[in-house]
């Protein structure tokens, strides 16, 4: 799974990919042309208190994939702007950065910031790019039909998503048969990736939590049911630079709960139905992720293919269990430790324990 983040120069993507990631790419102008890849970590409370009940020797929270995508230039030669347009077909996800903050290097770039207009003009152009595919693919098809029937239901079927898209809606928006997305499979299309919005404002508009066209972004986003979460990725840079426990206090001040990039991680995780379960020992305390409704013997794999191959039972027990009661002693007194074979729908919270034969 990667998260591609995606959206005009200097809207602030390598900023919040660096901050996310841990890295340093450069950022600005002179920034980087092509994509880097990375990997952030998932905030999770429920670790750290893992974490200081078991006393491990390592504790290792659990991390999803970013990829920093760099936007297409007015100059930019069409080998380039095609190369950059591969990089976001093969991310499963995207995270559309939209400039609100006004800065005098993006401004000799950029001009002023007009996030609706980004936001409008980009869903357009993700809109076209598959509107052109599928253009291309019909075509081709059709030729191809003279001489092969099967090919008569494909046709059929990306005439009726040329005609959605034509129609300003998302691919993601239609309810698809089984049948209809067997057809499709293998076949991926920009406006069917799950999208999600990174409005990047100014500190003066975080505290005031206003800043202009808000309205008009948010009923666009509503209206598309895409996520939106507001971030101002230069305070960010400033909290990063503190200690931990200094964090709590500066986020307050401003009003806010959680920093702005464990929000993003989260509700990206959340969104994606990713779930977390753990293991707990004095070894180490680890979250893992899997698709909500994996099977048992399935997360066991993200452990290690052994177990997976090898899989007898998971012995479970819940973090809510753990939390309320203060030790896994007093969890199985009360009854609360089950064992659960392959098929069993591993549950986010879950702490499991998978007993296996190789
Ligand atoms: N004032 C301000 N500047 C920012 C903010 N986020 C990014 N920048 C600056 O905007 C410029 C472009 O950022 P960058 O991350 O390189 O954008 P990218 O082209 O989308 O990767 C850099 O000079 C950043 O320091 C922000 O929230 N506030
Ligand atoms: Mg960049």
């Amino acid at each position: 799974m990667q998260i591609g983040l995606v959206g005009l120069p200097t809207s602030g993507k390598t900023t919040l990919f660096n901050l996310l990631t841990g890295s340093s790419h450069l950022t600005g102008i002179s920034g980087a042309d092509e994509a880097h890849i990375g990997s952030a970590e998932v905030p999770d409370p429920r670790i750290s208190y893992l974490s200081g009940l078991y006393k491990p020797k390592k504790t290792t929270y659990t991390r999803i994939d970013f990829k920093d995508i760099p936007g297409v230039k007015m100059n930019d030669s069409r080998s380039r702007a095609s190369r950059l347009l591969n990089e976001v077909r093969s991310a499963d996800a995207l995270v559309e950065v939209l400039r609100v903050f006004k800065s005098g290097d993006a401004e000799a770039l950029a001009g002023d910031p007009d996030p609706y207009r980004d936001l409008t003009n980009y869903g357009a152009e993700l809109q076209l790019a598959d509107i052109d595919i599928l253009e291309k693919r019909i075509a081709r098809l059709q030729e191809a039909s003279k001489t092969k029937k099967d090919s008569c239901e494909q046709v059929a079927l990306l005439k009726k998503l040329l005609a959605a898209l034509e129609n300003d809606q998302l691919i993601s928006s239609l309810q698809l048969s089984a049948e209809e997305k067997q057809l499709l499979a293998g076949q991926s299309f920009l406006s069917e990736k799950p999208l999600f919005l990174v409005v990047n404002i100014d500190e003066d508009q975080l505290r005031s939590s206003d800043y202009p066209n808000r309205e008009k972004i948010c009923a666009y986003a509503a209206e598309k049911e895409i996520s939106i979460i507001e971030i101002c990725a230069r305070v960010e840079m400033e909290i990063n630079r503190l200690k931990p426990e200094e964090q709590p206090e500066f986020l307050e001040d401003l009003g806010l709960a959680e920093s702005g990039l464990s929000r993003l991680t989260r509700m990206v995780y959340e969104q994606l139905n990713l779930i977390s379960f753990f293991t707990v020992g004095e070894d180490e305390v680890r979250a893992w992720t899997v698709e909500k409704g994996a099977p048992a013997r399935q997360a066991a794999g993200k452990i290690h293919s052994d177990i997976e191959r090898g899989f007898i039972r998971a012995e479970v027990f819940h973090y809510n269990h753990l939390y309320q009661l203060g030790s896994a002693a007093k969890v199985r007194d009360a009854g609360h430790f089950h064992l659960e074979g392959k098929e069993y729908p591993v549950q986010d919270g879950d702490i499991a324990n998978f007993r296996f034969n190789v």
